[in-house]
Parts: C-alpha cells; sequence; structure tokens
C-alpha cells in the first residue's frame, strides 16, 4: 500500500529566517516576502492531500525552524527525536516533540553522542536508509535501529547537505536520485543492498526531493527535464501532480520534504 500520511506538522518561517544555515553564500539574498508566499502555499498544498495539519508558531531565535523534518523521525505512532547535528538548530526540536505527544505519537529522544538530522533519514516502507553526513552519525543510526522495527541500512554522504538533498521516494519501490556526484556515490552504495527498489535518475540534483503522498506527488517547479520524466511516472502509477516553487528554500539548503513531518 502506497504512503498516505494522516497528519501533516509544519512550522511557520521567523524573519530570522534569512539568517539561516546555508552551505554556500546564494547567488540573491533569500527573498523573505517571497519565501512567506512559498511557503503559504507549501502549507496550503500539503494540508488539502491529508485529513489532519498542525501549523506550529515560527520561533525568531531559531532561524532554520520551518525545516521540520529534521526534528525528527516519525512512523506510524513512534517518533525519534533528533539530537540534531548542528548546534544552531538545537532547540528546534523542544516544540515538536511536545506537539508529537499532543498527537498521540510516542517518542524516543536519539542522545549524544548521536547526532541526527531528520533530512538524512529515508523510510522506504520496508527499509531505513540513514545518510552518514556531518549531521547525522553511525551512533544515531544504531539508536534508530533500536527504535524501530525496521532494517537500518547506513551510506555516507559527502558532497550535499543532507540525504534526502539529492534523493527521496517515489513509491515504495522506486527512489529518486538527482543527477549530481553525491547521488552517484550514494546509489553505488545503496544499490547492492536495496536490490528490490528501482533507482531512478533525474537530470536536476534538487528536483529529486518530492513528496509522494498515496495518489498525489508533490515537486518542484522550475526544472522541466525533471518534471518529464516526473510526469511520466506519475501517469504509470496513477499520480496527480502538484508543483511548487521553493526557490527561497532551496537558497537554504532545503526543498519540499524538510518543510514537514508527514505521518
Ligand atoms: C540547515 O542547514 O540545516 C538548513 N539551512 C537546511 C535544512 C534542510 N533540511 C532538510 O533538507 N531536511
Amino acid at each position: 500500500m502506497e504512503f498516505q500520511p494522516k497528519t501533516a506538522v509544519v512550522r511557520n518561517l521567523p524573519v530570522s529566517f534569512i539568517n539561516c544555515l546555508k552551505e554556500h553564500a546564494p547567488l540573491t539574498p533569500i527573498d523573505l516576502d517571497l519565501a512567506h508566499r512559498q511557503h503559504d502555499e507549501y502549507v496550503r498544498t500539503v494540508a488539502s492531500l491529508v485529513p489532519n495539519s498542525v501549523q506550529l508558531p515560527a520561533d525568531e531565535s531559531l532561524p532554520d525552524c520551518c525545516f521540520i523534518e529534521d526534528t525528527a523521525v516519525v512512523i506510524g505512532d513512534l517518533a525519534a527525536i533528533s539530537f540534531l547535528g548542528a548546534l544552531e538548530r538545537r532547540g528546534e526540536e523542544r516544540l515538536v516533540e511536545k506537539t508529537l505527544h499532543e498527537l498521540g505519537v510516542r517518542t524516543v529522544a536519539i542522545e549524544a553522542p548521536g547526532t541526527l538530522d531528520g533530512g538524512d533519514v529515508l523510510f522506504t516502507g520496508s527499509h531505513i536508509v540513514v545518510g552518514l553526513s556531518r549531521r547525522t552519525n553511525a551512533e544515531a543510526a544504531q539508536q534508530l535501529a533500536k527504535i524501530f522495527p525496521y532494517p537500518v541500512v547506513t551510506v555516507p554522504v559527502t558532497g550535499t547537505l543532507h540525504l534526502k538533498s539529492v534523493l527521496s521516494s517515489f513509491d515504495r519501490k522506486t527512489i529518486l536520485f538527482g543527477e549530481c556526484e553525491a547521488a552517484r556515490k550514494i546509489a553505488k552504495h545503496l544499490e547492492p543492498m536495496l536490490k528490490e527498489y528501482k533507482l531512478q535518475f533525474l537530470p536536476d540534483a534538487i528536483a529529486a526531493n518530492v513528496l509522494s503522498m498515496g495518489a498525489n506527488l508533490v515537486i518542484q517547479d522550475g526544472f522541466p527535464r525533471s518534471e518529464v520524466i516526473l510526469q511520466g511516472l506519475a501517469k504509470v502509477a496513477g499520480k496527480k501532480i502538484h508543483k511548487l516553487q521553493m526557490s527561497e528554500f532551496i537558497k537554504a539548503d532545503g526543498a519540499l520534504t524538510c518543510c514537514s513531518l508527514l505521518f
């Protein structure tokens, strides 16, 4: 059965978002008004695709707090609460943990020396793939393996921020990869371990970050060559495509998956 989340949790962006962490200075600075409009559209779209959605307030002292995916890994009614890899982001998880409790989700904290960003975790429905990056380490992967009743597969992530900066699930049997050296290395490492999956490459690295929700597929606008392939896959799978502009979040190394927790 396809993954159809019942609940989405999103978090608003603060004015301090313009000072959020960035791997590289963007070519043009983040346009805060545009970021707000893009986030509003994101929240509207995601909320229209799940029965229950919760919108958390921004925290000015936490510029990256809209990237809520990193604060927890939620599978069904169980969550691992991140010990975030970046010092600047620690504290984002507190409101998320409280909210998940209120929603009836049982939470277990990842503990030091484990560090974890949810953007490094892909749950395929059968496996938990953990990217070992500058933010997420092997100790955290071991803790995830004890928390969740699914096999954990680890893969080194280099040359990109998070595992899901260059890949995401299209469905339970297909993983989308965005063309770049980082994704090639990840695919080469994962292929022998994940033989039952189709690894589908797209021409644009960031376009491989999609939200697949049952019969709906949310993709990023502005990547026409990747879109042609996604349209083809969606047609065969009977999925309806929704397009969102995420330019201001891409400047901050985010994309579609990072702005919600879906479960
Ligand atoms: C950071 O560097 O942590 C944020 N500026 C971007 C986080 C993006 N998160 C994600 O893709 N899961």
